[in-house]
């Protein structure tokens, strides 16, 4: 964004702090172990105490939850784990009161097995129109044998599983680019946008505020489906150059969704893109395009002032190729947890805090993954009770990322610690969690949860935030020192010894100052 942007009316989402719910670990309102929707409603002034704008919910749709929703089986309704579509629209209204906004994850790139499009699919023959919503290929080699191509999943194993057919005998395969229950969409089929309007339209005539778009540089596959190298493969993870993603055809269709969401006022469609280049990743900002693209540099880069000044600098590099809104995002439901990503313990923990104080310095729209406010470290969690589909297609190489989505502690002394009547909660919540609990964090003015609070107040408070470049001040070594055009300095330090504040009153600080120096694995505000 230019600087003479921030003089014109900005849209709600430009700088918003979007707080996302993954809703199986939020808040459990039926007592069966696994968070809903009412939950989410009954613990919104949680949320409104913290002061944030917009909720992110991870998929609520019906789904044989394979991959926890995001395997979708009926697109306009909610499933009944959660609380049902009556539940949804609770939500939204409390919400709404609140001034707090709804978006929802979208998830175009595949659908679950037991959509009835794919079983219509399966009770077909090859080459029928119910095929050719999928993509369906015939085996190569002798017979069939082989997948049509060597792409893997996503999550391990092949991308690739094969059908038996009506004779009884084996036929052809599906491509899916995640777990064998989440087959690809054809997206050169013109009914597969057809629906997704109608899905889009759905939820937004029943006031939801936008959408989050998973794999949003999926969808558009190359025609010929040409091998990918080894190089590209590995697992939860891709290359620029993997012909599973980013392919040029996905443009399209994110103009399609855009000119949809043009029709309702305010509505915001924010992208998951896993891609590097600058340019290709600014393709995705373009005006009739998404409004936001999640950008998940900051979540690669290392605590090292290096990595971290080269991760923002590309980052606002990056969107400034299309004048669009930078996004800032630290963790989510895919990534181990931050604390536990920079170290661990109280080291990890400093860290977090450091560079949370950093990403809300930045201009742009932020993203809080629940119980990141709490300091929540990843947990390690015994084989028997890992769940993601990762754990089961790496044949137990890969754990997956159950770890970052344990149950979040509300109150109490003992697990679910308020999370849910039952003791039987759908991963278990580990008992030294009871130091973390909203209901301490709370009442403790030196707690995570109050140093959440009172960050992002002052960000929504206070015009020394205001503009959208960054100046970078001449700093220490292993530190890292910007200025905003409203007056605020951010300085970190990821050094082993404490560093000199540059000019200004101290507004606020991750720790302690040391005899009015930055100790190691801080970060403070200036004005
Ligand atoms: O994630 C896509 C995903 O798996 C990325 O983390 C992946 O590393 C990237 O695409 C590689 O380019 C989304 C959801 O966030 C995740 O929870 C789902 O499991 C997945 O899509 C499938 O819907």
């Amino acid at each position: 964004m230019t600087e003479s942007a921030t003089n014109e009316q900005q849209p709600w989402w430009s700088r918003a702090v979007f707080y996302q719910v993954y809703p199986r670990s939020f808040a459990d309102s039926d007592g069966d172990g696994v968070g809903d929707l009412d939950g989410v409603t009954a613990r919104l002034d949680h949320l409104q105490r913290l002061g944030v704008d917009a909720i992110w919910l991870n998929p609520v749709t019906v789904s044989p939850m394979a991959d926890h929703g995001y395997d979708v089986a009926d697109p306009r309704d909610v499933d009944p784990l959660f609380g049902g579509i009556d539940a949804l629209d609770r939500l939204v209204e409390a919400a709404h009161d609140l001034g707090i906004k709804i978006t929802m994850d979208l998830v175009p790139n595949h659908t679950s097995s037991a959509h009835p499009w794919f079983q219509a699919a399966l009770a077909s023959s090859p080459g029928s129109e119910q095929r050719a919503r999928y993509l369906f290929r015939d085996g190569s080699g002798q017979d069939g044998l082989h997948p049509p191509n060597n792409w893997v999943s996503v999550f391990g194993g092949p991308a690739w599983t094969r059908v038996v057919e009506a004779d009884g005998n084996p036929g052809q395969w599906y491509l899916h680019l995640f777990d064998s229950e989440q087959p690809d969409l054809n997206w050169d089929n013109p009914e597969v946008f057809d629906d997704l309007e109608k899905t889009l339209r759905f939820w937004l005539e029943r006031g939801v505020d936008g959408f989050r778009i998973d794999v949003a540089h999926g969808m558009s596959k190359p025609a010929d489906l040409p091998d990918m190298t080894s190089a590209e493969n590995k697992l939860l993870s891709d290359t620029e150059r993997d012909p599973r993603f980013n392919h040029a055809g996905v443009h399209d269709i994110h103009r399609g969704i855009r000119a949809v969401l043009d029709d309702y006022r305010d509505a915001v469609a924010v992208g998951e893109v896993w891609v590097y280049d600058n340019a290709e990743f600014a393709a995705y900002l373009r005006p009739d395009e998404l409004h936001l693209g999640f950008n998940f540099r900051l979540v690669r880069a290392a605590f090292d002032a290096g990595e971290i000044h080269d991760a923002i600098e590309n980052s606002l590099a990056a969107v400034a190729l299309q004048n669009a809104t930078p996004t800032w995002t630290l963790s989510n439901h895919d990534v181990e947890r931050e604390v536990t990503r920079y170290g661990g313990g109280p080291v990890g923990l400093a860290r977090a805090k450091a560079m949370a104080l950093v990403m809300l310095a930045l201009p742009g729209a932020v993203f809080v993954y629940n119980g990141e406010e709490l300091g929540l470290p990843n947990v390690e969690l015994p084989d028997e009770v890992l769940q993601d589909p990762v754990w089961l297609r790496s044949g137990g190489t890969e754990r997956g990322r159950d770890g970052c989505r344990v149950p979040m502690p509300w109150s109490g002394e003992a697990p679910p610690f308020g999370f849910s009547e039952s003791a039987d909660t759908w991963l278990p919540i580990p008992p030294e969690w009871s130091e973390l609990t909203v209901q301490k964090q709370s009442a403790d003015d030196g707690s995570t949860l109050a140093f959440f609070t009172t960050a992002l107040r002052l960000r929504r408070e206070r015009t020394e935030f205001d503009g959208w470049s960054v100046e970078w001040l001449d700093s220490a070594p292993d530190t890292l020192a910007f200025r905003l055009p409203g007056g605020l300095s951010c300085v970190l330090n990821a050094g082993t010894e404490p560093a000199e504040l540059p000019d200004g009153e101290l507004l606020f600080a991750s720790a302690p100052l040391v005899a009015g120096a930055l100790p190691p694995d801080a970060a403070a505000w200036l004005v």
